[in-house]
């Protein structure tokens, strides 16, 4: 959750409270940019402007070298691997015709509908008309995704990758779900790396090499619809590529058991099972959900095996699968901005999301791509 944070000066090695922001950063929206004094914001302007550039080159910085990874508001944190903060933009508006969900306008960012329910184990049956509204919000998620898809590249900037998204869900109109969830600042997540899930798109420019999940959920008339993939950037290792390779089969392996009558907790056994002998772990803290007119909700769908997990497969269940696959320990660790879920020993982490409707004698994947072949868009670049 976020807190009032007090800022530190942007200025490296000067760890003063900060409260001056720079005019230009105010005019064109960049967040969390602040300084100490005068002396160390023109002492710095040289490294900071070229933020400004960033904001203002719609999103793409050719040249990397060109900004300094010296940023840092919490100097006195440790950090588990490479990866570090970069500023925010402003929050995104949504039109007001837009339908909304009950925590959009919350001060807090709680849905009440989703407190009234915490605790209860009980796993709605969708009706026809449900089963209908979740098929149409899972689609348009599923476009929206693609969207951000379309301009993954060295250079792009996750915040960018945040405005497409963000974009193409008002212009379907659609909700973006994370908005204001629990108070989460931006569209949609994108999870770089060392990244478990819930990274909140920044001004870092996406660098050769990195693995970017973008994790997307769209609310649309009362119902929503959740899916993540994880992409390449540029060249990337064939021991990255490896990771998110068997992260995927692990999804697709689980979806394969998936039909009324199976246990929840059987999801777990399948995942780890596959991951395990590549030494891979699976991560514990955070689960697959039942979701339809709530965003998170009964059943919880633990990724691990022998899990605990409680509820048996119905048709017309609605829920998701998706696995968080580290390269190393499955311990994971916050950022201090209370969001950012990261590996505990700075190793790589993959995922990959979809929605699922239990159906009479299997599932439907609500959230699959409508390419010739369903293949995730990784694999175009396997
Ligand atoms: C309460 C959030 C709350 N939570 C889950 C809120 O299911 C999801 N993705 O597949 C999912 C997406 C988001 C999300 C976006 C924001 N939140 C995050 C982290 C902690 C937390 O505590
Ligand atoms: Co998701
Ligand atoms: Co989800």
């Amino acid at each position: 959750m976020s807190a009032v944070v007090e800022h530190k000066c942007e200025t490296p090695n000067c760890e003063k409270r900060a409260t001056l922001q720079c005019p230009t950063c105010l005019k064109i929206g960049i967040l969390g940019s602040y300084f100490c004094s005068q002396d160390c914001f023109k002492g710095y302007w040289k490294t900071h402007k070229a933020l400004h550039g960033i904001a203002q080159g719609e999103g793409k910085l050719k040249n990397k070298n060109s900004i300094s990874g010296e940023y840092n508001p919490w100097p006195f944190f440790t950090f588990t691997g490479k990866l570090r903060p970069f500023p925010l933009t402003q929050k995104r508006e949504v039109p007001a015709e837009i339908g909304r969900p009950d925590y959009a306008d919350h001060p807090k960012g709680k849905s009440a509908c989703e407190e009234a329910l915490r605790g209860n184990t009980a796993i709605k049956v969708l009706d026809d008309d449900e089963i209908e509204a979740m098929k149409v919000a899972c689609k348009l998620g599923r476009e929206c995704l693609d969207a951000g898809a379309a301009i993954i590249e060295v250079g792009t900037t996750t915040d960018e990758i945040d405005r497409i998204v963000h974009e193409a869900a008002i212009e379907r109109e659609c909700y973006p779900s994370p908005l204001n969830y629990y108070q989460f600042p931006k569209s949609c997540c994108t999870s770089v790396n060392e990244v478990i899930c819930h990274g909140i798109p920044d001004m870092r420019p996406l660098e050769d090499g990195d693995i970017c999940n973008i994790d997307v959920t769209v609310y649309h008339r009362g119902f929503h619809g959740d899916l993540n993939e994880t992409f390449f950037v540029g060249n990337v290792s064939d021991k990255h590529k490896n990771l998110v390779k068997v992260t995927y089969e692990s999804l697709c392996k689980a979806i394969e058991i998936v039909r009324p009558g199976i246990k929840y907790r059987e999801i777990g056994n399948i995942i780890q099972k596959h991951v395990q002998p590549h030494g891979y772990s699976v991560v514990k803290s955070y689960c697959g959900h039942g979701i339809h007119r709530l965003f998170h909700t009964a059943p919880n769908v633990p990724h691990y095996a022998k899990n605990s997990a409680v509820g048996v497969m119905k048709s017309g269940h609605c829920f998701t699968i998706e696995p968080m696959i580290s390269e190393g320990t499955w311990r994971n660790e916050s950022w201090p901005d209370d969001w950012t879920a990261v590996t505990k020993d700075g190793k790589w982490s993959a995922q990959f999301e979809h929605t699922l409707l239990v159906t009479d004698n299997g599932c439907e994947i609500l959230t699959k791509r409508r390419n010739e072949n369903g293949n995730p868009h990784f694999m175009d670049k396997m």
